[in-house]
């Protein structure tokens, strides 16, 4: 079966779903995204009153997720300051191999939604030897090791301070004990061998991922401020003596899940 995606204009395609988010949820215009990974997901009850849910694949382009069953949802939540937030809690990843159209989707349909700023939150391995499961970072830059990219064509877009520092001093004033990372995008879905974490460290990586850096690409060139936050649910491969466990990675998540939560609630309520 074929995607719009596959064949259309991907902007064209995130106008449409856009509007079908402004008449779903009675929103006309958001100011701030976020997508929520994994560990990050009870954020979104505290940022403020919820307006509407809607499920994802109401919404032209979003894919069914390929592994649970289950649909995502798309929430507009208003700030007791009155920003409007679009929660996006339906990822589409580039290992489930539908091509990085699909995985930006959801970017270019915030950009295309009013927000000017996006906020990306994932899961991910740790190098850093000081930082243990559970602890949030930020995310300073970017290492895209998925030899993709959501720019299509002679589309040559400047990366110099992607992540924004202005959004990542904010985050600080939030929690001044914010440590911050080189987040370095692989593709999948195996986690890495200890050979490729140590590559990953010798070329200045400090955080392990899946999803973050194709999503912040997609967003600079929608013009947005990007702020990344990795939840460290576990030490990178080779790093800690023991194997990685994905219960052990989904055990760190919900442990830490209310304190970053409201982490993450404070400092979109703040931007
Ligand atoms: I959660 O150790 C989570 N996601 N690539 N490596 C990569 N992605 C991850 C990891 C990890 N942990």
């Amino acid at each position: 079966m074929t995607h719009p995606l596959d064949t259309g204009d991907p902007f064209g395609i995130a106008q449409e779903a856009a509007s079908d988010i402004a008449r779903l949820t009675g929103v006309a215009s958001h100011d701030v995204a976020v997508t929520l990974g994994s560990g990050w997901g009870r954020s979104a009850d505290l940022l403020g009153e919820t307006v509407a849910t809607v499920p994802a694949t109401e919404v032209t382009g979003f894919s069914k997720p390929a592994l649970d069953g289950h649909v995502g949802t798309i929430r507009s939540i208003v700030t007791p300051a009155g920003r409007r937030v679009l929660v996006i809690g339906a990822r589409t990843h580039y290992y489930e191999g539908h091509g990085v159209r699909r995985v930006v989707h959801s970017v270019r349909t915030a950009a295309a939604a009013g927000a000017t700023t996006m906020v990306l939150t994932n899961g991910a391995g740790g190098i850093k030897p000081e930082w243990s499961p559970g602890q949030p970072v930020l995310i300073s830059d970017h290492i895209n090791l998925t030899g993709d990219s959501p720019l299509e064509g002679a589309t040559f877009i400047d990366m110099t301070d992607l992540y924004s520092a202005r959004l990542r001093e904010l985050a600080r004033t939030v929690d001044a004990s914010l440590d911050e990372g080189v987040y370095c995008q692989f593709r999948g879905p195996n986690y890495e061998t200890p050979a490729e974490v140590q590559m990953a460290k010798a070329i200045g990586g400090h955080i392990c991922g899946m999803s973050t850096a194709l999503e912040a690409i997609a967003a600079r060139q929608a013009g947005m401020e990007v702020l990344g936050f990795s939840l460290i649910t576990n030490l990178a491969a080779g790093i800690s003596p023991t194997p990685l466990s994905h219960e052990e990675v989904i055990e760190a998540g919900r442990a830490a899940e209310g304190r970053i939560s409201q982490l993450l609630a404070d400092v979109i309520g703040k931007i």
